[in-house]
């Protein structure tokens, strides 16, 4: 069955191979340049940026293998595990009534034994069982299972039954990660009254309807409690027997293939992209810290340097050329210092920060006849030339400090947004999103993360 409607939906294939292979080409390429970048840097900040690039290593290989992680989310006890086993038709995740039964992750390579030019071929599939949130005994348990869900490229949230509040709130939090996810509503033989439409009504905050259709909600149930059958014998006599029927996961089977052969693709390529994101972040906060004294004392001089020349240079064009070499100057210096790249985006924005500096200081030198005239005209002899000397060092030396912060925010903001960069490309990636996909329904807040 599952096979069927993975061939009616090949056609519906949402973003082309060659667009597929350009964004997991760009992606890596992407990663692959900031470990170089950051094998430049001085020993002592590539020693405390290891693990950072450890991160990114990771990130290169899951790429390169074009793993797809699924994991697991949601309280004890409520068929985590069973779910999983069901879709492996095999016992291999423990299985427990005790809350707890599921103390670490494990994850599992899934093939769904599907074969052809698609997705399913094409992408390795993680399934990642992990512990539930509200394990007792391990508040660290719960924080792992959190660290999983953060990084799985899907999620499988999954309840037994109508959600708690707890479950509502769990799923608000992923909804702010920008997670995607299917629920999954497990138990579904305990609830014979319950069906996807009534479940969707339940998630009473717009938001969390706004990121799922009913079709995301999916009922099983994976490990069914035995029921009791009534057998006639063939002398008449009745007795009961109890029978366990089969788990009933064709739902979610079918919805996972489904999404995988549409959208896995560029699930796995996202995510890795959103978590290099947030690693270049990192990396760039490191070299802030790391060079924020050198930073303080280069802005420190060239402003004072630029206020000197300035205060004494007597003819105005000569200040405007003064100030502008030396913002230049200034700006070269911390770039090096920082051993970030710069960008179109950012050097745009920097000459504007130049412009206003010396806007002001135009106004100033405009200004200096009226200051001459009045001091002039209560006969101080030397203050025209000290008035005006001090407010074009002062205005200067603001304006120099004003470039070079301006100078730090950029280099540090900005770092991931190179041509190459991971927030330039998950910005590409959300322009070709269509209306149809589950991704599409998450744009707001991928893009938050963008911020
Ligand atoms: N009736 C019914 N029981 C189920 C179903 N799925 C799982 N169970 C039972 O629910 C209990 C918990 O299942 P697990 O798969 O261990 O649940 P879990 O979420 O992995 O639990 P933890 O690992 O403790 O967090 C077990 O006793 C299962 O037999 C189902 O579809 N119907
Ligand atoms: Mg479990």
């Amino acid at each position: 069955m599952a096979q069927s409607h993975l061939v009616s939906t090949t056609s519906e294939e949402n973003t082309s191979p060659s667009e597929q292979v350009e964004f997991y080409q760009r992606a890596h390429f992407s990663i692959q340049q900031v470990i170089k970048q950051v094998e430049t840097f001085p020993i002592p900040l590539q020693t405390e940026l290891q693990n950072q690039l450890g991160m990114l290593s990771s990130l290169s290989l899951k790429l390169n293998q074009r793993l797809l992680q699924i994991a697991t989310f949601g309280f004890v006890s409520r068929g985590k595990s069973a779910v999983l086993n069901a879709l492996f038709a095999e016992s291999i995740f423990p299985v427990g009534p005790l809350n707890g039964e599921t103390q670490w992750p494990r994850s599992v390579r899934w093939s769904p034994g599907i074969t052809g030019p698609d997705a399913l071929s094409t992408l390795q599939i993680e399934l990642i069982d992990t512990p539930g949130l509200d394990e007792i005994e391990g508040q660290g348990r719960a924080q792992m299972a959190q660290e999983i869900a953060q990084a799985a490229d899907l999620i499988l949230f999954i309840i037994a039954g109508p959600p708690t509040a707890l479950e509502l709130e769990a799923l608000q939090d992923l909804r702010q990660a920008g997670r995607p996810l299917l629920i999954v509503v497990n138990k579904a033989d305990l609830y014979p009254d319950l069906d996807a439409a009534k479940i969707y009504d339940r998630l009473v905050d717009p938001s969390l309807q706004q990121i799922l259709s009913p079709q995301d909600i999916l009922l099983t149930s994976a490990a069914p409690a035995p029921v009791e059958v009534r057998v006639e014998w063939p002398d008449g006599r009745f007795t009961t027997d109890w029978e366990t029927p089969p788990a009933n996961i064709e739902s979610l089977r079918s919805a996972l293939l489904k999404l995988i052969q549409e959208e896995g693709h560029t699930l796995l390529t996202l995510n890795t992209l959103l978590q290099a994101q947030s690693v270049e972040r990192d990396i760039a906060e490191h070299v802030q810290t790391f060079e924020a004294q050198s930073g303080q004392a280069c802005i420190g001089q060239y402003a004072r340097l630029k206020a000197i020349l300035i205060a004494i240079c007597p003819l105005a064009f000569l200040d405007v050329g003064i100030g502008m070499l030396t913002d230049l100057l200034l700006i070269g210096t911390l770039v090096k210092l920082y051993h970030l790249p710069t960008h179109r985006h950012q050097v745009d924005q920097l000459w504007g920060q130049i412009l206003i500096s010396l806007a002001s200081l135009i106004l100033v030198e405009i200004s200096t006849p009226t200051v001459w005239g009045l001091t002039s005209q209560l006969s101080l002899s030397l203050l025209p030339w000290l008035s005006t000397g001090i407010l074009q060092a002062g205005m200067s030396f603001y304006g120099a400090k004003r470039v070079g912060k301006q100078t730090q925010t950029y280099l540090i903001n900005g770092y991931p947004w190179g041509p190459l960069g991971p927030s330039t490309l998950i910005k590409d990636i959300l322009k070709q999103l269509q209306p149809q996909m589950v991704l599409y329904r998450l744009r707001p807040e991928v893009s938050a993360q963008l911020e």
